[in-house]
């Protein structure tokens, strides 16, 4: 029988080009979303730089290019149990791709606000879902995108980050005893202290209910287009570029298509991993492939593929474009440098053979960001949304640049 597999979220960035793989690819595909991402677009008023289509459009075109039918369930799975619930006795899946939460950093760091819908919408989500999942009885895995930002960016200089767990030992009366642990949380803002407060959900479902998942503690994703949103425009990918949503690389080679300096915060000695949307759904097919055992602890993933300064990718992006950089005031609480070294060894043992920077860069930028340039709003560009109340009175207004320079100083 063919595998069935739900994917919460997968209207957006991540969830629509994974839904389209795993369908293409001969699983039986379902989608929730409650559309929410699209709602956050009116209130920012700004709109993905590609002209997305409406859900029922993306569906119906792929059925028509593909012949195969994917079902689309509007529901809301953090206000919604019983109907997640139901949708769940329905489908009966084999596996469920968690992407359902709101992403943005900034945007949970905006207001009150803003940081109580984000607690509200991702823990309550996750946890209603675990919870439905026991009630249905299913042997279901569940496979969750986590986030890199779950263990900080290199806390201790130069160590690197293990898959999830940490090897310590732990003086006792008889001697020093050997064990993991989950690997210390040290979120950066409240969207990633939902991700944290999710591995901790994760492990209680699994110590007390054997249920068996897998997180996918994710870097940052670039570039737009899968061979499967490529093959009609209908079909075409979401594309953020605002301050809220837009991540730094993206963000850089759409500035760079329109002529905008490149806007460094701070030093741009911030170092992250980083992957493409494409290793991103072949990532989550591995998991979806390869589930624990039942009885397993929860498997983790780092599913990154390079690690670059912020200064790094503003100079590589200048460097092809001829784009000015930029440095503004940063309107986050980070650290101004750090080293990142990340153990990412389980994804490359599965086969990954991940898409560099170099080989998709000039791609994307002639591809996506000139294409439809005309579709950017200028004014939503510089960040709005500040990490504490200080910088929100320090920076009022538009953010400051405070050096402009050919190239990055790192
Ligand atoms: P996205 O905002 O584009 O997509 C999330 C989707 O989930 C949206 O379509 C939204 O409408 C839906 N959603 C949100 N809350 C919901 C709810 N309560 N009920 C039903 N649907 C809901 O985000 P994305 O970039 O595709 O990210 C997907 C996941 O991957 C997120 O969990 C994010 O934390 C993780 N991730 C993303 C990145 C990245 O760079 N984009 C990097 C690492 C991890
Ligand atoms: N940055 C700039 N200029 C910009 C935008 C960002 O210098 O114009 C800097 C930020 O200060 C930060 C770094 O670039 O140091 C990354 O910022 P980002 O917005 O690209 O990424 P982030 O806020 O960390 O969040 C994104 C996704 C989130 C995911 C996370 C993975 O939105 O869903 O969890 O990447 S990770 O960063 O590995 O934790």
């Amino acid at each position: 029988m063919t595998k069935r597999i739900l994917i919460l979220g997968g209207d957006g960035f991540c969830g629509w080009p994974t839904a389209l793989r795993l369908s293409g690819q001969g699983f039986e595909v379902a989608i929730v979303d409650n559309l929410s991402r699209r709602n956050i677009d009116n209130e920012l008023c700004c709109e993905s730089l590609t002209p997305i289509q409406t859900i029922g459009k993306r569906l119906q075109s792929w059925r028509d290019i593909s012949g195969r039918d994917v079902p689309f369930f509007n529901l809301d799975i953090a206000a919604q149990p019983q109907e997640l619930l139901a949708c769940i006795n329905q489908f009966k899946p084999a596996a469920i791709v968690h992407f359902a939460e709101q992403r943005a950093a900034p945007y949970s760091m905006k207001t009150a606000w803003h940081k109580r819908y984000t607690v509200d919408n991702n823990v309550s989500g996750t946890n209603n879902l675990l919870a439905a999942i026991v009630e249905s009885g299913l042997d279901i895995h569940l496979v969750h995108l986590g986030t890199m930002g779950v263990y900080g960016y290199g806390r201790v200089s130069g160590a690197a980050i293990p898959e999830g767990y940490l090897p310590v030992q732990i003086e006792t009366e008889s001697g020093w005893q050997k064990t993991d642990i989950l690997h210390p949380a040290d979120p950066g803002s409240i969207y990633h202290t939902t991700k944290t407060i999710d591995q901790l959900l994760f492990y209680f479902y699994n110590k007390n209910d054997g249920l068996r998942i897998t997180d996918l503690h994710q870097g940052v994703v670039w570039g737009t287009q899968t061979p499967e949103t490529a093959q009609h425009p209908d079909l075409i990918n979401r594309f953020d570029y605002d301050g809220d949503y837009g991540t730094v690389l993206n963000r850089f080679l759409m500035q760079s298509a329109i002529g905008h300096p490149l806007t460094v915060y701070g030093t741009g000695g911030q170092t992250r991993a980083f992957i493409h949307i494409r290793d991103t759904v072949r990532c989550i097919q591995l998991a979806v492939e390869n589930p624990p055992a039942a009885g397993e602890r929860v498997e983790i993933f780092n599913q990154v593929t390079e690690t670059w300064t912020v200064a790094e990718l503003a100079q590589k992006v200048a460097r092809i474009s001829g784009a000015q950089i930029r440095h503004y005031q940063n309107p986050r609480k980070e650290a101004t440098h750090n080293k990142l070294v990340v153990d990412r060894n389980k994804f490359m043992g599965l086969g990954l053979n991940p898409t560099t920077l170099d080989e998709g860069l000039l791609d994307e930028v002639v591809d996506i960001a000139r294409r439809y340039q005309d579709r950017c709003d200028v004014a939503r560009i510089l960040p709005s949304s500040r990490w504490t109340r200080q910088q929100s009175l320090d920076q009022q207004g538009e953010a400051a640049p405070v050096t402009v320079s050919n190239q990055a100083t790192g």
